[in-house]
C-alpha cells in the first residue's frame, strides 16, 4: 500500500505497511481501485455529458466513492470491493448508453477498444480509451492484482503525481460536501460535471504540469461553489445559525451520541427519539448542529459530549450509550465499546452495525434507540457550556459592532484558525497560539480545529467573544463571506489588505478543499500546519509558496510577531 493523503502520513512521507489511521493494506488498495473505477466512469460519463445523455446514477456513484475513500470514513474492504463491482457494472451501462446514442462503429460484441473509431456521429478520429474505462476483472484475486497497479505511485513523475493527488483530494472534500447537500435535496449539475472532469484529467498523460496547476485552481473555484451550495441547503432547511450556548455537561438519562457532519441524519434521529426518554448528544463536528434554530425545539437534544474526533476512544467508552457515526472521523473502536458503535452513510468498519437509507433517504434508527434504553446514562466528563453560532448571517447582523471595534482599534486583527484537530502533540501549538495572542485579537474558527481552544477562557472584546465559531469545516465558507463583507465595508481592493491572518490546521482531504477555496478567493500568506502535506512535491510546494505565499508554522512566539507585523 501507499497512502499519503492525510496529515498523519507515516514519517511525513506516506503509510506503506498499515495506515497510521488504522487502515489495512487491503482496504488501502481496494480504495485505490475504487478511485480508479470512479475515474473510468467519469471519463465515459464526460463523453455522455457532451452528448446530453449523462447518467445521473454516475454522479451519485462518483460522489459516494470519493467520500468513501476519505480518511477515517470506511475501513471495510468488503464494502469497498462491493462498490468496485457495482462501479464496473455502471461503467458498462454508460458504454451501452453511448452506443444507443449513435456511436456508429461502437460494437460491444467485439473489442470496445479496437472498434471505438467514432464516438459520436461526425467524429472520425480514433479514440483510444484509457485503461480505466476498459479494464475488467471478476474474481477477488484479479481485483487485488489490478489494485496493485493503479495506486498513487503508478504515476512516475513526482510533480505530476503530486498535482494529480492534490486535485483528487480537493475533489474528495468537494464530494463530501456535495453528499451532505444531496441528502437535503440540493444538487448542482456543474459541480458534478467538474468533479468528473477533474477525475478524468488525472488520467490524461497529455496534460502538462501547468495544465494541472490551472485545474487545481479551478478545483478551488468549485470548492467555493460546493460550500455555498451546502450552506444554502443547511440554512434553507434548518434556519440560519445563531449565537447559542451549548451545554457540555450531562443529564442522568440514557442517551445516544451522534458524530460526523450529516445534519439530515441528526434530524431523523431527533424526530425518532422524541418522547422515547432517550437523550441525544453531539460529538466533535456535530457540535454546530446546536446553532441551528430547527433543532432547538427538541427537549432531549441535551448538549455536546467530549471533544474532537481523535479523543473518541476514551470519550465513547465513558459515554455508556450507543454512538452513531454519520461520516468521518471514525477511529477503529476497541472491543470494550465496539458493540455500541453504529455506522451510516459512507462510514464502514467490519463488525459494526450499519444503518442504510431506504430509496427515499429515510433511515430507521429504532435499533439504536432501543439499544440506548438498555444503557447507563453518560458519565460526566465536563461541566458548563461553550458558545458558538457565528456563521455569516449572525456575524453580519453584528457587523456594525464589529466594524466599530475595528475602527476604534479595540480589535486589531482577526485570525482565521479553521480546519481540523488531530492527535499529533505538535498540535498543542494551536492551543498555545490562541492563548498567547494579544487580547485585542479575535479568532474566527470552523471545523474540529476549534477544540484546541474553544474551552479556554479567552474573554471578549466589548461583548464580542474572542473565539467566534462559525460551525463545521464546510462553514469556513462563512468565514470567507465575512471577510468579503469586511472588505466591502472598508472599501478595500484586496482581501489581503484586511487585518485578517490565516493560520489553518489541516488533517484530512476536506481541509484541502477549504484551502483551495481560500486560494481561489485570493487569500495570500496562509500558514498551514502542523506539517505541510506529504503529497506536495518540492516543486509543487514551491509553486504554492511563490504564487500564494503559503508557509508552514514556526514557534508560537515567532509566528505571533510575524502575523502582528512586529
Ligand atoms: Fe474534523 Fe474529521 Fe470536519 Fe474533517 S472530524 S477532521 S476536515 O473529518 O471534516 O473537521
Ligand atoms: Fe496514512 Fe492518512 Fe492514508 Fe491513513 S489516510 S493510510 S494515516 S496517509
Amino acid at each position: 500500500m501507499f497512502c499519503y493523503q492525510c496529515q498523519e502520513a507515516a514519517g511525513c512521507t506516506g503509510c506503506t505497511k498499515v495506515g497510521v489511521c488504522g487502515k489495512s493494506p487491503e482496504t488501502a488498495k481496494s480504495q485505490d481501485l475504487l478511485i480508479y473505477v470512479a475515474k473510468g466512469i467519469s471519463l465515459l460519463n464526460n463523453m455522455a455529458r457532451e452528448n446530453n445523455i449523462a447518467i445521473a446514477k454516475a454522479d451519485k456513484f462518483v460522489v459516494d466513492s470519493l467520500f468513501t475513500t476519505i480518511t477515517n470514513a470506511n475501513f471495510d474492504e468488503n464494502i469497498i470491493i462491493e462498490k468496485v463491482r457495482e462501479g464496473l457494472k455502471l461503467r458498462e451501462e454508460i458504454k451501452g448508453a453511448l452506443e444507443t446514442a449513435g456511436v456508429e462503429s461502437f460494437n460491444k460484441t467485439t473489442s470496445f477498444f479496437d472498434k471505438l473509431k467514432t464516438i459520436f456521429t461526425g467524429k472520425t478520429e480514433d479514440i483510444n480509451l484509457h485503461d480505466a474505462a476498459v479494464w475488467s476483472a471478476s474474481t477477488l484475486e484479479d481485483l487485488h492484482l489490478k489494485a496493485e497497479t493503479v495506486g498513487i505511485l503508478a504515476t512516475e513523475n513526482e510533480d505530476v503525481r503530486s498535482l494529480r493527488e492534490l486535485i483528487t483530494y480537493g475533489l474528495k472534500g468537494m464530494a463530501a460536501y456535495l453528499h451532505h447537500a444531496n441528502n437535503l435535496g440540493h444538487d448542482k449539475a456543474e459541480i458534478n460535471a467538474f468533479i468528473q472532469k477533474g477525475l478524468a484529467a488525472t488520467l490524461d498523460d497529455s496534460l502538462s504540469a501547468d495544465d494541472l496547476v490551472a485545474l487545481t485552481l479551478e478545483t478551488g473555484k468549485f470548492s467555493v461553489d460546493v460550500m455555498a451550495l451546502l450552506d444554502g441547503a443547511n440554512t434553507s432547511t434548518y434556519g440560519n445559525p445563531e449565537i447559542t450556548s451549548v451545554n457540555i455537561g450531562v443529564r442522568n438519562t440514557p442517551a445516544i451520541l451522534i458524530s460526523g457532519h450529516d445534519l439530515h441524519d441528526l434530524e431523523q434521529l431527533l424526530k425518532q427519539a422524541e418522547g422515547t426518554g432517550v437523550d441525544i448528544y453531539t460529538h466533535s463536528e456535530m457540535l454546530p448542529a446546536h446553532y441551528y434554530p430547527a433543532f432547538k425545539k427538541y427537549d432531549n437534544f441535551v448538549g455536546n459530549y467530549g471533544n474532537a474526533w481523535w479523543k473518541q476512544k476514551e470519550e465513547f467508552e465513558k459515554f455508556n450509550g450507543p454512538i452513531l457515526m454519520t461520516t468521518n472521523c471514525l477511529v477503529p473502536p476497541t472491543a470494550s465499546y465496539k458493540d455500541r458503535v453504529y455506522t451510516t452513510g459512507v462510514v464502514g468498519f467490519e463488525g459494526l452495525k450499519h444503518i442504510d437509507a431506504d430509496a427515499e433517504g429515510n433511515k430507521d434508527f429504532s435499533a439504536i434507540i432501543a439499544h440506548a434504553k438498555k444503557c447507563k446514562a453518560p458519565t460526566e466528563i465536563e461541566k458548563g457550556s461553550i458558545v458558538g453560532g457565528f456563521a455569516h448571517n449572525q456575524v453580519l447582523a453584528l457587523a456594525d459592532k464589529v466594524v466599530d471595534a475595528v475602527k476604534t482599534g479595540a480589535i486589531k486583527r482577526f485570525f482565521v484558525m479553521a480546519g481540523c484537530d488531530g492527535r499529533a502533540k505538535s498540535r498543542n501549538y494551536y492551543t498555545d497560539f490562541a492563548s498567547q495572542l494579544p487580547k485585542d485579537t479575535v479568532i474566527l474558527t470552523a471545523g474540529c480545529a476549534k477544540y484546541k481552544y474553544n474551552k479556554l477562557d479567552l474573554g471578549d472584546i466589548g461583548g464580542i467573544p474572542r473565539v467566534l465559531d462559525a460551525g463545521q469545516c464546510n462553514d469556513s465558507y462563512s468565514l470567507a463571506v465575512i471577510a468579503l463583507k469586511l472588505k466591502e465595508v472598508f472599501e478595500l481592493e484586496d482581501i489581503n489588505d484586511l487585518p485578517i491572518s490565516f493560520n489553518i490546521a489541516w488533517y484530512e482531504q476536506k481541509a484541502v478543499t477549504v484551502l483551495l477555496a481560500l486560494l481561489h478567493l485570493g487569500v495570500k500568506d496562509i500558514h498551514l500546519g502542523p506539517t505541510l502535506p506529504a503529497f506536495l512535491s518540492p516543486n509543487v510546494a514551491n509553486v504554492l509558496v511563490d504564487t500564494f505565499g503559503i508557509a508552514g508554522i514556526g514557534t508560537v512566539e515567532d509566528d505571533i510577531k510575524l502575523f502582528m507585523g512586529e
